[in-house]
């Protein structure tokens, strides 16, 4: 620990006055930069958060109990099961900004309508048969797909059929905790629209490639997209690589191709705290190692693979979920083809000039 200015040795009387002073700083609130400048102004981030990963095959069964034991409804609001990072002192967050959980719906279980500042999505690994309400558009959830509650619109979800669901939730909220700018209201008891549309009104609007209603040409800060079907997103992976196959550019590295969900009404990220993805590995390749300013997390969608997380090393399969914290060193691996979603704060750290990458070496 640096304790200060160097200075010849202290005389006993001046260690006596030392100790008073530093305890006079603790009566009045104050603290010396020089004690706490090693954890404040790092040479570089370090994280609190561990990489860490959650096992699908874990977590869904546990999420089956919680679904036989817990009603879902009003005040408690969502059957949502967060992923607590263990470097985070019990806090339910995967990383400082982020939140990740997974929710479970039974059979014609409704969770009731209300609206937050915190921006969400839902991404779906598996089943069908939940429709969530998104201002009053009834948007269906079906594998694949990548769904937007933006901050402060109304939502509900209620499952419409015989058998549970389970999808993950992502969210906002630690950073929106941690810069005390939390709202949140209560919405009706039920979905306000309990009509099952295979499209929403919102995919009907906006959901074409290239083309915006000259109705409404303004920039958002939301996308207006409420659903990013699999369908679409499957499609533009695969032609990725076949133009790579066909000697064209378009894929980020060899045998990797990636897209990022936008905003149509700006081309950047579709909210301003969370940035989305999805990846694809062609089997036996692996990526580059990079470090990035900012947290994300991974969804295995398909396949099966490793992940490197500093001197971490994990095996996934589908439905895994891995937090990357900022800075931690990451390179993937693909087994078999390797199919993975990805969310990150990577919008902030942009929006405030905050945002670099490091991509270390080639691996392997
Ligand atoms: O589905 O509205 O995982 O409000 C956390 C907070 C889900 C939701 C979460 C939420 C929701
Ligand atoms: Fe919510």
């Amino acid at each position: 620990m640096n304790t200060g200015p160097a200075a010849p040795e202290p005389t006993p009387e001046e260690e006596a006055a030392l100790e008073r002073l530093y305890s006079d700083f603790d009566s009045e609130n104050l603290v010396p930069l020089w004690t706490e400048i090693g954890d404040l102004m790092p040479p570089h981030p370090r994280s609190d958060a561990d990489p860490h990963l959650w096992r699908w095959k874990t977590l869904l069964p546990l999420a089956e109990r919680a679904g036989d034991l817990v009603p879902v409804g009003r005040g408690g609001e969502r059957r949502a099961i967060a992923l607590a990072n263990p470097g985070l002192a019990g806090r339910p967050y995967v990383s400082p900004t982020l939140w990740a959980a997974i929710q479970y719906l039974g059979p014609r279980e409704v969770a009731p309508e209300h609206r937050h500042s915190q921006n969400a999505f839902r991404f779906v690994v598996e089943g069908e048969g939940v429709w969530t309400v998104v201002d009053g558009d009834p948007v269906a959830m079906r594998r694949g797909d990548f769904l937007l509650t933006p901050g402060w619109h109304f939502h509900g979800h209620h499952n419409t059929t015989d058998k549970p669901m389970a999808w993950i939730d992502g969210l906002d909220i630690p950073f929106v905790h941690a810069t005390d700018s939390a709202f949140f209201e209560f919405g009706p008891d039920q979905v306000s629209d309990h009509s099952t549309p295979e499209t929403s009104r919102s995919e009907r609007l906006w959901a074409h490639p290239g083309l915006r209603p000259v109705s409404d040409l303004r920039a958002r800060h939301n996308s207006p997209i409420a659903a990013y079907r699999w369908e679409y997103t499957d499609r533009a992976l695969t032609e990725q690589l076949a133009l790579e196959d066909e000697g064209h550019p378009g894929v980020v590295e060899p045998g990797h191709a990636a897209v990022r969900y936008t905003n149509p009404t700006t081309g950047g990220d579709v909210m301003p705290t969370i940035r989305a993805e999805f990846h694809r590995l062609r089997p036996g390749t692996a990526t580059a190692t990079r470090r990035e300013v900012g947290s994300s997390v991974y969804q295995v969608f398909e396949g099966s693979g490793v992940v490197r997380l500093g001197g971490k090393e994990f095996t996934v399969d589908r439905g895994d979920l891995f937090v990357v914290p900022s800075w931690v060193p990451m390179s993937l691996g693909a087994e078999s083809r390797l199919d993975l979603f990805r969310f990150s704060d990577t919008p902030v750290f942009e929006s405030l000039h905050q945002d670099r990458v490091s991509v270390e070496k080639e691996s392997e």
